[in-house]
């Protein structure tokens, strides 16, 4: 018998197929094919309330059959994993259950859509994996390269100790007042708007960089387009509307300062009305021998300032991170051959079934993803007291 026919298999059953079920469902078809892994990924059922939408994308995805209920996947016993890609309102629902089922959990970011709910997956995910069942949430900008990379050069210490972050995430999707609503613009639905949706994404970026948590916050939540049009169709980030309206029940833009662990200052912005800007993710953290920065437009590219270089040749220098020493290239193309929004997809599942075969806790973990929502807890509950923001009187409306 071939190495590969010997390996186990791991049964997934996927539940969603928009947007992020498609992502996952490319990370879990190229993950087999481009790395080594100990476990052979089975793409088993997708679950979607249509039947005959989620036959649709079955076949068109790659998945061997379809379930229209996800309780029904979790009471199966040939299913070994549950991929969550629904909107957060089912997210601890869904999760709970599979974990109790004895099911690894693989979930989309934000975690969930309240920090009780966030806290009561971390405890069932803790349970859990005292028997071995383990669960990790979908924060997928750490398997970028470049990202990775950034994280092991302060780990490395080559910029230095952390004094300083700031983070934006820019996109311009809402900006148009047309464009119609969907469950990212309703609370019930998503939680929250732009904090949740893309300001997790730096949140943990700057958890995962630096290697400290956001210790405190204040910030300040704007809802720029109160009402949008009811959509008739809608599909990825963009849809048509008609003439009914509907309101906007969550923030546009999310702006707070933060401080780290260790005391540095941190500054966030996450909006989705940045006109030009369309999946502008940055990072940059000043160090005290050094610099690095980092966007998403950019993505093969992470950019380094070695502070102990001569003032005379110093400047920012562009890493094409795409060498085979780079973190997970060893699985693509040779140096300049870049990569894309999905390869993040793809490593996850590398990193995924990699710890579940050796009994890992993988990373982020429910615990990780716990740290986030802290986070955009209090955020929700600074800008809700607007008695911290200080007016100045002279320049007031
Ligand atoms: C929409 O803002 C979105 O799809 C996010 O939900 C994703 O997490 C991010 O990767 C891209 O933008």
């Amino acid at each position: 018998m071939s190495e590969a026919a010997a390996r186990r298999p791991l049964r997934v059953a996927t539940v969603g197929y928009a947007f992020m079920g498609r992502a996952h469902s490319q990370g879990w078809r190229g993950a087999p094919r481009f790395f080594d892994l100990p476990r052979d990924p089975v793409m088993q059922v997708l679950v979607g309330r249509s039947p005959e939408r989620a036959a649709h994308a079955a076949d068109t995805l790659g998945w061997a059959e379809v379930e229209t209920d996800w309780r029904r996947v979790v009471e199966r016993d040939d299913i070994d994993l549950i991929d969550i890609c629904t909107p957060g309102d089912t997210h601890a629902a869904i999760a709970t259950a599979a974990l109790e089922a004895g099911k690894h959990v693989l979930v989309e970011k934000p975690m969930a859509n309240t920090l009780a709910e966030a806290e009561q997956m971390a405890a069932a995910a803790a349970a859990a994996a005292e028997r071995g069942v383990l669960s990790m949430v979908g924060f997928t900008y750490r398997r970028v390269p470049a990202v990775s990379l950034a994280r092991q050069l302060v780990a490395e210490g080559r910029i230095g100790e952390v004094r300083q972050v700031r983070c934006q995430y820019l996109q311009d999707w809402l900006a148009d007042e047309s464009t119609p609503g969907s469950w990212r613009t309703d609370k019930e639905k998503a939680g929250s708007g732009a904090l949740g949706d893309i300001g997790a994404h730096i949140v943990d970026l700057t958890h995962f960089i630096t290697g400290q948590r956001v210790a405190g916050v204040s910030g300040r939540l704007d809802t720029l387009v109160t009402e949008r049009p009811v959509a008739e169709s809608f599909a990825g980030l963009s849809g048509k509307g008609g003439t009914e309206r509907e309101p906007v029940t969550v923030d546009d833009v999310a702006l707070f300062t933060g401080e780290l662990a260790g005391g540095a200052p941190a500054i966030f912005e996450a909006t989705r009305f940045a006109w030009g800007r369309k999946n502008a993710m940055r990072i940059e953290v000043n160090g005290s021998a050094g610099a690095l920065a980092f966007d998403f437009e950019d993505m093969n590219v992470l950019n380094y300032y070695d502070a102990r270089e001569p003032a005379r040749t110093g400047g920012f220098r562009r890493i094409i991170v795409t060498e085979a020493d780079h973190p997970y290239i060893e699985g693509w193309w040779p140096p300049g051959h870049g990569l894309g929004y999905e390869h993040g997809f793809v490593h996850q599942v590398v990193d995924l079934v990699r710890a579940i075969d050796a009994g890992e806790q993988p990373t982020p973990s429910f615990d990780d993803g716990l740290a986030v929502q802290r986070v955009l807890d209090a955020v929700e509950r600074s800008a809700g007291r607007r008695s911290e923001f200080t007016e100045i009187p002279e320049h007031g409306r």
